[in-house]
């Protein structure tokens, strides 16, 4: 099997013990984070070859993110180093009806400041069939959209399959550009389109016929998808196939869990889980990328079986403690009942 390179930020997540408030918490949890980094760590437990590109300060802090990836079988040789600092968020957890809050301190952190020029995307992607990004690395920073153009750009030229999570972050944004241009021109270099209504409606204006997301929030419907992924479709002609989450949110610690995706004829629905006491919701969204850039690449003729593969990977991914999905291909075959 070809590499897989992703690229994005990788954070120190410091979460209080259990479900302590931030005010109540005298320690932190650490484990390290990011949405691209996430989708390395599931990718490499399936056995897939993964590169992960950033870049990190060259201290202490930057080398035990480095030896995190390295742990994790991801490849960090395409790893550039250089700037002051690793980001950070702090993470306090929710419970039943207690949602979960996420504080970022991630200004000035080393990939924010990366500047184009800086990474030789040709070089990096020798050898690979796949280029994963998504919408926060060019929302944290002109100089990461600047690099993020130029990756999606060569990975293109050089035949790669390219990928995005689209994942709309309301707290990132901040250096003064709207997102709907930077994303529309990155989008359109897209094959597979992985998004929420709420990722399509910040992100390009689009929102789903009969269905308010003011009101709906989490509890989405498959049939208010279609009309998203077709007008998705409509706005990027080269995408093959658009693809999100069903989640049915009942509590912070209890919700359902599918997924639909649309290739321009057929809308695949997979199977709904029931996910009850739920010990880290963070990730959901990268444990399904993960699952689905496996499933797409070991079933490519049949977007069923990896739609399913994806959702049952993503349902494991709530039993996990941190950002990552720590999960075989044999633990997500046996939950989806054997292959
Ligand atoms: O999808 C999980 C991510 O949100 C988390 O790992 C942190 O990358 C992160 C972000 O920017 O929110």
């Amino acid at each position: 099997m070809k590499k897989v390179v992703t690229f994005g930020e990788i954070m120190l997540r410091l979460a209080p013990p259990e479900y302590l408030r931030f005010s109540q918490a005298n320690s932190f949890d650490v484990v390290y984070g990011g949405g691209e980094s996430n989708v390395a760590v599931s990718l490499a437990n399936y056995g897939v070859p993964v590169d992960f590109v950033t870049r990190l300060p060259k201290n202490d802090i930057g080398e035990c993110a480095l030896m995190e990836m390295r742990k994790r079988n991801v490849g960090t040789d395409k790893i550039i180093f250089g700037g002051d600092r690793l980001g950070i968020y702090f993470l306090e957890t929710g419970a039943v009806n207690r949602g979960s809050k996420v504080v970022y301190d991630r200004a000035h952190s080393a990939i924010a400041e990366i500047q184009k020029g800086m990474i030789d995307w040709k070089k990096v992607f020798d050898g690979a069939e796949w280029f994963h990004w998504t919408g926060i690395t060019p929302a944290i920073s002109q100089g990461a959209a600047d690099v993020c153009l130029e990756a999606v750009k060569t990975a293109k030229e050089k035949g790669l399959t390219v990928s995005t999570d689209l994942n709309y972050r309301a707290k990132l944004w901040k250096y003064g550009v709207e997102p709907e241009a930077i994303m529309t021109e990155l989008t359109s270099y897209c094959d597979i389109i992985l998004g929420n209504e709420e990722d399509a409606e910040k992100h390009f204006g689009i929102k789903p016929e009969g269905l308010d997301i003011t009101t709906q929030g989490e509890n989405v419907k498959a049939e208010a998808f279609l009309s998203v992924c077709q007008q998705m479709m409509e706005k990027f002609p080269d995408a093959k196939k658009v693809i999100t989450t069903l989640r049915g949110s009942i509590s912070a610690s209890h919700n359902t869990w599918a997924g639909v995706l649309y290739d321009g004829e057929t809308m695949f629905k997979s199977p709904e889980y029931n996910i009850t006491d739920i010990v880290d919701r963070v990730g959901g969204g990268d444990s399904f990328m993960g699952g689905l850039i496996y499933g797409l690449l070991q079933y490519p003729d049949d977007d069923q079986n990896a739609l399913n593969f994806a959702v049952a990977a993503s349902a494991l991914k709530h039993t996990i403690k941190g950002d990552a999905n720590l999960v075989t291909v044999d633990e997500v075959k046996k939950l989806m009942g054997g292959d």
